[in-house]
């Protein structure tokens, strides 16, 4: 039986990846050049750090150490600002309810984001309380595929892998939650996450009854 639901954060519970990606372009506009929505794909579940050498190498910038820090710091002083705008309005179509409903069939409600923004988020986004515990990027040091984020979110709630499913939109996030030894939820199209237990477009087309069938 499934005691335990974890959430990946952006492209489940909130579409962040649309901020990031407007920081990330202003950031590689001001070094000279410009990058595809089809290469932010590739970010999507990537740390923040990863995700900044991946850019510069496309666009053929090398940079020092130091500098990319610098970087780092300038994109996310931008993501910042658009985060502080978030309202529960900004959560994807059936998150708040499935959250709602997962706890109270007394459901752990667990996140596993790679983000380190994540409490932010939720606290703008209202829904923080339904949460009973949260890894997030500050906890984290091997990004997804490796199952670090999911393994550590059981343990926080003291439960076992084969009692927890995992709601992921990334290909990275889906491979992650299947190494960890648990049920998964695709949140996204067939191409990409054809591994998964389950597939739905959003949360808004699953219910947490759907979920003891898994
Ligand atoms: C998210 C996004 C990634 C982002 C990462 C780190 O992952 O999908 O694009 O680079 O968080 O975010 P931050 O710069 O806020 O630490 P997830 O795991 O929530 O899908
Ligand atoms: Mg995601």
């Amino acid at each position: 039986t499934i005691t335990t639901c974890i959430f990946d954060l952006d492209g489940v519970i909130v579409d962040t990846a649309v901020y990031h990606y407007k920081a990330w372009r202003q950031m590689a506009n001001e070094l000279g050049f410009d990058f595809s929505e089809l290469q932010n794909e590739k970010l999507k579940g990537v740390s923040r750090i990863d995700s900044l050498r991946l850019i510069l190498s496309w666009g053929n910038v090398v940079k020092e150490e130091e500098e990319i820090q610098v970087l780092a710091k300038h994109k996310n002083d931008a993501y910042l600002a658009m985060i502080e705008q978030m309202t529960p309005e900004n959560l994807l179509p059936g998150a708040h309810d499935f959250l709602v409903a997962a706890k109270e069939k007394g459901y752990k409600v667990v996140l596993g984001s790679a983000s380190k923004n994540a409490k932010l988020i939720l606290d703008k986004t209202g829904v923080l309380p339904l949460f009973d515990a949260i890894v997030d990027g500050n906890i984290v040091t091997a990004s997804k595929p490796d199952p670090q984020v999911f393994l550590k979110g059981a343990e926080l709630v003291n439960e076992r892998p084969q009692h927890c499913v995992v709601f992921e939109d990334a290909e990275a996030g889906i491979e992650a939650a299947k190494r960890a030894g648990m049920h998964t939820v695709g949140i996204g199209s067939a191409e990409i996450l054809h591994g998964a237990d389950i597939l739905v477009s959003g949360l808004n087309k699953i219910t947490i009854a759907d979920i003891q069938s898994i």
